[in-house]
Protein backbone atom coordinates (compact mmCIF):
# COMPACT_ATOMS: atom_id res chain seq x y z
CA UNK A 1 0.00 0.00 0.00
CA UNK A 2 3.39 2.47 1.12
CA UNK A 3 4.86 3.15 -1.57
CA UNK A 4 7.45 5.89 -0.82
CA UNK A 5 7.68 8.73 1.99
CA UNK A 6 5.93 11.68 0.29
CA UNK A 7 7.16 13.96 2.65
CA UNK A 8 7.78 14.41 6.57
CA UNK A 9 5.80 17.59 8.13
CA UNK A 10 7.67 20.16 10.60
CA UNK A 11 5.85 22.74 12.44
CA UNK A 12 7.26 25.69 13.04
CA UNK A 13 6.21 29.73 14.47
CA UNK A 14 8.50 31.44 11.41
CA UNK A 15 8.02 30.05 7.71
CA UNK A 16 10.47 32.02 6.16
CA UNK A 17 12.97 31.54 9.38
CA UNK A 18 12.79 27.82 8.92
CA UNK A 19 13.31 27.92 5.64
CA UNK A 20 16.16 29.41 5.67
CA UNK A 21 17.55 27.21 8.25
CA UNK A 22 16.64 23.62 6.37
CA UNK A 23 17.99 24.91 2.64
CA UNK A 24 21.34 25.91 4.16
CA UNK A 25 21.95 23.22 6.18
CA UNK A 26 21.18 20.59 3.66
CA UNK A 27 21.06 22.59 0.38
CA UNK A 28 17.61 21.82 -0.09
CA UNK A 29 15.40 23.55 -3.27
CA UNK A 30 12.15 25.10 -1.84
CA UNK A 31 9.75 23.77 -4.44
CA UNK A 32 6.79 25.27 -3.64
CA UNK A 33 5.13 27.86 -1.06
CA UNK A 34 1.40 27.72 -0.22
CA UNK A 35 -1.25 28.54 1.32
CA UNK A 36 -4.05 26.06 2.62
CA UNK A 37 -7.19 27.55 4.31
CA UNK A 38 -8.78 24.38 4.56
CA UNK A 39 -5.65 22.60 6.90
CA UNK A 40 -5.05 26.42 8.42
CA UNK A 41 -1.46 26.29 7.20
CA UNK A 42 1.22 27.93 4.93
CA UNK A 43 3.63 25.71 3.53
CA UNK A 44 6.66 24.69 1.66
CA UNK A 45 8.14 21.72 0.33
CA UNK A 46 11.63 21.36 0.16
CA UNK A 47 12.77 19.02 -2.47
CA UNK A 48 15.34 16.49 -0.83
CA UNK A 49 15.33 13.82 -3.74
CA UNK A 50 13.03 12.73 -6.54
CA UNK A 51 9.36 12.80 -5.26
CA UNK A 52 10.75 13.23 -1.34
CA UNK A 53 10.17 16.68 0.62
CA UNK A 54 10.30 18.46 3.68
CA UNK A 55 7.34 20.28 4.22
CA UNK A 56 7.60 23.17 6.43
CA UNK A 57 4.38 24.15 8.33
CA UNK A 58 3.32 27.46 9.85
CA UNK A 59 -0.40 28.09 11.30
CA UNK A 60 -2.82 30.40 10.15
CA UNK A 61 -4.94 30.61 12.85
CA UNK A 62 -4.29 29.28 16.83
CA UNK A 63 -6.99 27.14 16.72
CA UNK A 64 -5.69 25.49 13.95
CA UNK A 65 -4.46 21.84 14.08
CA UNK A 66 -0.60 23.18 13.49
CA UNK A 67 -1.49 25.83 15.82
CA UNK A 68 -2.98 23.92 19.10
CA UNK A 69 0.46 21.28 18.18
CA UNK A 70 2.81 24.61 18.66
CA UNK A 71 0.98 25.42 21.91
CA UNK A 72 1.26 21.89 23.15
CA UNK A 73 4.32 20.35 22.23
CA UNK A 74 6.16 22.80 20.51
CA UNK A 75 7.99 23.45 16.86
CA UNK A 76 9.20 19.86 15.54
CA UNK A 77 8.02 16.47 13.39
CA UNK A 78 3.97 16.88 13.24
CA UNK A 79 3.56 14.19 10.39
CA UNK A 80 4.59 11.46 8.29
CA UNK A 81 3.24 11.39 5.15
CA UNK A 82 3.19 8.05 2.75
CA UNK A 83 2.69 7.88 -0.80
CA UNK A 84 0.22 5.52 -1.92
CA UNK A 85 -1.01 4.85 -5.43
CA UNK A 86 -4.70 5.44 -4.50
CA UNK A 87 -5.51 7.69 -2.11
CA UNK A 88 -9.51 6.56 -1.70
CA UNK A 89 -8.68 3.31 -2.16
CA UNK A 90 -6.12 3.51 1.21
CA UNK A 91 -8.32 5.58 3.02
CA UNK A 92 -10.84 2.31 2.82
CA UNK A 93 -8.07 -0.15 3.24
CA UNK A 94 -6.86 0.76 6.71
CA UNK A 95 -10.20 1.80 8.01
CA UNK A 96 -11.31 -1.87 7.65
CA UNK A 97 -8.09 -2.56 9.48
CA UNK A 98 -9.49 -0.40 12.57
CA UNK A 99 -7.25 2.89 12.20
CA UNK A 100 -9.62 6.39 12.08
CA UNK A 101 -9.82 8.30 9.58
CA UNK A 102 -9.68 12.35 10.56
CA UNK A 103 -11.07 12.80 6.96
CA UNK A 104 -13.90 10.99 5.37
CA UNK A 105 -12.78 11.77 1.88
CA UNK A 106 -9.60 13.34 0.76
CA UNK A 107 -8.70 16.30 0.76
CA UNK A 108 -6.96 19.03 -1.52
CA UNK A 109 -3.30 18.92 -0.37
CA UNK A 110 -0.14 20.42 -1.27
CA UNK A 111 1.00 20.67 -5.07
CA UNK A 112 -2.27 19.25 -6.44
CA UNK A 113 -2.01 16.17 -4.33
CA UNK A 114 -4.99 14.43 -2.71
CA UNK A 115 -4.27 13.78 1.23
CA UNK A 116 -6.19 11.83 4.14
CA UNK A 117 -5.25 11.98 7.81
CA UNK A 118 -5.07 8.65 9.90
CA UNK A 119 -5.65 9.50 14.20
CA UNK A 120 -2.25 9.50 15.60
CA UNK A 121 -3.53 6.92 18.32
CA UNK A 122 -4.05 4.16 15.60
CA UNK A 123 -0.85 4.20 13.72
CA UNK A 124 1.84 4.24 17.43
CA UNK A 125 1.51 8.08 18.18
CA UNK A 126 2.61 9.00 14.85
CA UNK A 127 0.27 11.45 12.60
CA UNK A 128 0.26 9.53 9.53
CA UNK A 129 -0.94 11.42 5.34
CA UNK A 130 -1.42 9.71 3.04
CA UNK A 131 -0.44 11.36 -0.17
CA UNK A 132 -1.59 10.66 -4.08
CA UNK A 133 0.57 13.08 -5.94
CA UNK A 134 -0.58 14.98 -8.92
CA UNK A 135 -1.08 13.08 -12.21
CA UNK A 136 2.13 14.64 -14.46
CA UNK A 137 0.70 16.76 -17.10
C1 LIG B 1 -2.16 15.59 18.34
N1 LIG B 1 -1.66 14.45 18.85
C2 LIG B 1 -0.61 14.08 18.11
C3 LIG B 1 -0.48 15.08 17.12
N2 LIG B 1 -1.47 15.99 17.28
N3 LIG B 1 0.22 13.05 18.19
C4 LIG B 1 1.19 12.96 17.28
N4 LIG B 1 1.38 13.87 16.30
C5 LIG B 1 0.57 14.94 16.19
N5 LIG B 1 0.77 15.82 15.22
C6 LIG B 1 -2.16 13.71 20.01
C7 LIG B 1 -2.39 14.63 21.18
O1 LIG B 1 -1.20 14.76 21.93
C8 LIG B 1 -3.47 13.91 21.93
O2 LIG B 1 -2.92 12.90 22.72
C9 LIG B 1 -4.30 13.28 20.85
O3 LIG B 1 -3.43 13.18 19.70
C10 LIG B 1 -5.52 14.08 20.45
O4 LIG B 1 -5.08 15.37 20.20
P1 LIG B 1 -5.85 16.67 20.69
O5 LIG B 1 -4.85 17.67 21.09
O6 LIG B 1 -6.92 16.31 21.63
O7 LIG B 1 -6.63 17.04 19.38
P2 LIG B 1 -6.39 18.13 18.33
O8 LIG B 1 -7.63 18.96 18.34
O9 LIG B 1 -5.09 18.81 18.49
O10 LIG B 1 -6.37 17.28 16.98
C11 LIG B 1 -5.32 16.43 16.68
C12 LIG B 1 -5.58 15.88 15.27
C13 LIG B 1 -5.66 17.11 14.33
C14 LIG B 1 -4.43 14.96 14.91
C15 LIG B 1 -6.89 15.12 15.27
O11 LIG B 1 -4.44 17.84 14.39
C16 LIG B 1 -5.95 16.77 12.89
O12 LIG B 1 -7.09 16.52 12.49
N6 LIG B 1 -4.90 16.77 12.02
C17 LIG B 1 -5.06 16.48 10.58
C18 LIG B 1 -4.95 17.72 9.74
C19 LIG B 1 -3.62 18.41 9.86
O13 LIG B 1 -2.81 18.13 10.75
N7 LIG B 1 -3.37 19.39 8.97
C20 LIG B 1 -2.12 20.19 8.95
C21 LIG B 1 -1.13 19.67 7.98
P3 LIG B 1 -3.10 12.88 24.31
O14 LIG B 1 -2.53 14.18 24.79
O15 LIG B 1 -4.59 12.75 24.48
O16 LIG B 1 -2.34 11.67 24.74
S1 LIG B 1 -1.64 20.07 6.34
C22 LIG B 1 -0.69 19.16 5.23
O17 LIG B 1 0.13 18.29 5.73
C23 LIG B 1 -0.86 19.42 3.86
C24 LIG B 1 -1.74 20.48 3.34
C25 LIG B 1 -0.12 18.60 2.86
O18 LIG B 1 0.68 17.74 3.22
O19 LIG B 1 -0.34 18.81 1.63
CO1 LIG C 1 1.63 17.11 4.94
Amino acid sequence: MLMRIDHIGIACHDLEEKIALFSGLFDLEVVTREVNEEQGVKEAMLRIAGDSYIQLLEPLSEDSPVGKFLAKRGEGVHHVAFGVPDVAEAMEEVAGRGARLLDEAPRHGSMGSSIAFLHPKDVGGMLTELVQAAKPR
